[in-house]
């Protein structure tokens, strides 16, 4: 399945045809990157299977789901110096990676722009953790992407106005996506991308393709199973099981190994304040009945 708008979905055929198609069934989800099969109804199609997937990326609060792609083996964050950075958003896409087994890298765009330096420091943390990071001016270049899209199912995530759109239309100048300017975009509420869509990449690789989203300002993660979020986090991982309780929740029980290394300058304190609100979030959502 290649783009989702809303209920409507684009399936592409082996043979490439694109065919129309609505989903048979309420319990059936599907997102772009899924192998489907469909059935022929009058005037398009409707999707009856969804085939197992190794992975879906997604967003989610106590109430709805929100799927981005299936199958993807990298999440690529967009960030632009034009555009207010927020760090923890940053920070929640690296979780959402780390508990689908995605690769994750940042890609720093608009270094055209006056205040990239700023952005580059900001940026520094997030290298720490081991994220690629990407400087380009996609408007003019999508080369230092190439690379890090090579064999890779990627899917874009970043705020509206980042250039998740036009880094497409620089790989795949014959896709024509709709951009636009960031004051367009903003000052009006409004995103420019407003559904999910998949481009094959083939100069990149074999089964190499690369998802543009609508711009998004919050992720939620309430999908995660509150107790393995810890493992989520890279550099809190090695401290797990060196707690003197093994039920510590690394808040102010004695012998914490994870708020010892707080202490010591090993973990970032933003980041233990972010796995206790993760939690709770999950926590929360999990006392819903969704
Ligand atoms: N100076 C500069 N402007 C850029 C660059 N990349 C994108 N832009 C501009 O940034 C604005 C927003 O770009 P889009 O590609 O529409 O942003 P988007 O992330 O797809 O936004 P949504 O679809 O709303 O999520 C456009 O005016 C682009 O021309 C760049 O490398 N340098
Ligand atoms: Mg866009
Ligand atoms: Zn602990």
């Amino acid at each position: 399945m290649v783009a989702a708008y809303r209920r409507h979905f684009v399936v592409a055929l082996a043979d490439g045809e694109r065919v129309a198609c609505v989903l048979k069934g309420r319990s059936l989800q599907v997102a772009v990157g899924d192998r489907v099969e469909i059935r022929r109804v009058a005037g398009g199609g409707a999707i009856e299977s969804v085939a197992a997937r190794s992975n879906l990326v997604y967003r989610s609060d106590a109430f709805k789901d929100k799927l981005l792609a299936a199958n993807v083996t990298q999440i690529a964050g967009v960030v632009a110096p034009d555009i207010s950075l927020d760090e923890e958003l940053i920070d929640r896409w690296m979780i959402a990676a780390e508990s689908t087994d995605c690769r994750f890298v940042l890609f720093a765009n608009k270094s055209d722009l006056p205040g990239f330096e700023v952005l580059r420091k900001r940026l520094a943390p997030f290298a720490a953790l081991g994220c690629g990071i990407v400087e380009l001016a996609a408007i003019a270049d999508p080369a230092p992407a190439l690379d890090w899209l090579a064999d890779q199912r990627t899917v874009l995530v970043g705020q509206s106005g980042m250039g998740k759109s036009t880094l497409i239309n620089a790989l795949l100048p014959e896709a024509g996506v709709r951009t636009a300017d960031v004051s367009d975009s903003l000052g009006a509420g409004r995103h420019t991308t407003t559904s999910t869509t998949l481009y094959p990449l083939p100069a990149l690789g074999r089964d190499t393709w690369i998802v543009d989203s609508p711009g998004m300002k919050i992720f939620g993660l309430a999908q995660l199973e509150p107790a393995r979020i810890a493992e989520a986090f890279v550099e809190i991982r090695p401290h797990l099981g060196h707690c003197r309780f093994r039920d510590c929740r690394h808040d102010a029980e004695p012998g914490c190994a994870v708020t010892e290394a707080v202490v010591a300058g090993r973990i970032a304190p933003h980041r233990l304040r972010l796995l206790h609100t993760l939690q709770a979030e999950a926590n929360f959502a999990r006392g819903k009945a969704r």
